[in-house]
């Protein structure tokens, strides 16, 4: 028997796995969607790149992305500079497609604090690793943004094993209490960590979620970049309006490891995950553009040579960055260090000077 919630959250689909259309087409200018599909070629050009760097001991512990670039890229396309962004440690392909510098992407993995000032020009908070809790900083700035009768939005990117935390509950609670002009944007990537989305909740989907709050739920093929676009318009425009908040329900898949520390194939099933791989977001949209003449064979070469060089600059340029004081760990946090803590960063520093080990 289908349940009810399956019913009242159908997933909103554009293209098949094949590229075919079973939807209706969004109007996008040919020049965004073509840069569209760049972005995806950099992103998992980029994700690539950092896996091998994180096996050579170049950078530390990686979250990979691959299989997530339409959720990311797909909604990201919808927004503004001005446009506040908190997201998780999963998020870089969109961050680097709304203009976060590559090399400062692999600097997040590097340790570098350099990773978490983020430009002047971008309204984006440091990458979050606390699961949940920059739900709450995005309704923070929705409400500001109301407040100061701003028309900018607020949009926080979050996973499946994030909606078992308070933070988030708390935070559709907040937003649609007040009206504000924030966007939920879970990723369900169908794991939290080797926990599978059906051990995660009792309800089929995240979408009906929002029913609970009185807020506007949509389920979409998270793969499909022209779903996800329609579906994070709809959310913009609603909060644009004046119209509240709105929970997406990105239906995807983590093709990687969690991180770079995981090893999935002790808990993942291999014939799922291939089905998975033949529903690559790329391969998909790539087809689609081909058929509707907007991209060729040339264009595909170019755009992943172009993505190779761009990050192998980024590469370069962060690992050029002068490596930071290990002492630097205990800044930043007080304002004052109290005694154990100024203990233990003169003891660091007294085994620095010594050239021993930290
Ligand atoms: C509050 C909190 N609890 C536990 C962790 C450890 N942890 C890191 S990632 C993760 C899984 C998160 O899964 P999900 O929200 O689905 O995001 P995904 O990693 O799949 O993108 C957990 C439990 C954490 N970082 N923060
Ligand atoms: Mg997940």
């Amino acid at each position: 028997m289908t349940h009810v919630s399956e019913l009242q959250f159908p997933l909103l689909k554009v293209l098949n796995a094949d590229g075919t259309v079973c939807g209706e087409i969004p109007d996008i200018p040919a020049e965004k969607q073509r840069e569209m599909y760049r972005g995806m070629v950099l992103a998992r050009t980029l994700d690539q790149r950092a896996f091998n760097l994180q096996r050579q001991g170049r950078i530390g512990t990686y979250a990979p992305f691959s299989g997530q670039e339409a959720a990311q890229i797909g909604s990201f396309a919808l927004l503004e500079q001005d446009d506040w962004i908190a997201s998780s440690y999963r998020e870089l392909a969109g961050l680097v497609y709304h203009g976060l510098p590559l090399a400062q992407a692999l600097l997040v993995s590097m340790g570098h604090p350099h990773a978490g000032y983020m430009p002047e020009n971008l309204n984006v908070f440091p990458i979050q690793i606390i699961i949940a809790a920059q739900t709450l900083h995005a309704v923070g700035t929705a409400w500001a943004s109301k407040l100061k009768g701003e028309k900018n939005v607020s949009v926080t990117y979050f996973g499946d094993g994030a909606t078992s935390e308070g933070d988030f509950h708390e935070a559709l609670n907040f937003a649609a209490v007040y009206k504000v002009p924030v966007i939920f944007f879970c990723q369900n990537n169908h794991w939290a960590i080797s926990v599978p989305v059906s051990q995660q909740m009792a309800t089929p989907t995240i979408a009906q979620k929002a029913v609970a709050y009185n807020m506007e739920g949509i389920r979409v093929d998270g793969n499909d970049v022209l779903a996800v676009y329609t579906a994070m318009k709809k959310a913009v425009e609603r909060a644009r309006a004046g119209e509240g908040p709105t929970l997406i329900e990105a239906v995807t898949y983590r093709l990687g490891p969690h991180t770079t520390a995981d090893d999935p194939t002790r808990y993942r099933d291999e014939e799922v995950w291939k089905g998975w791989q033949e529903r690559d977001p790329l391969i998909r949209y790539r087809q689609f553009l081909q058929s509707e003449q907007l991209w060729s064979d040339e264009d595909e070469r170019l755009a992943w040579e172009e993505a190779k060089q761009k990050v192998e600059e980024a590469v370069e340029m962060a690992e050029s960055f002068p490596k930071p004081d290990p002492a630097a760990l205990f800044d930043h946090v007080y304002e004052s260090l109290p005694d154990d803590a100024a203990e233990q960063k003169r003891e660091l520093q007294e085994r620095l000077t010594r050239g021993e080990g930290y």
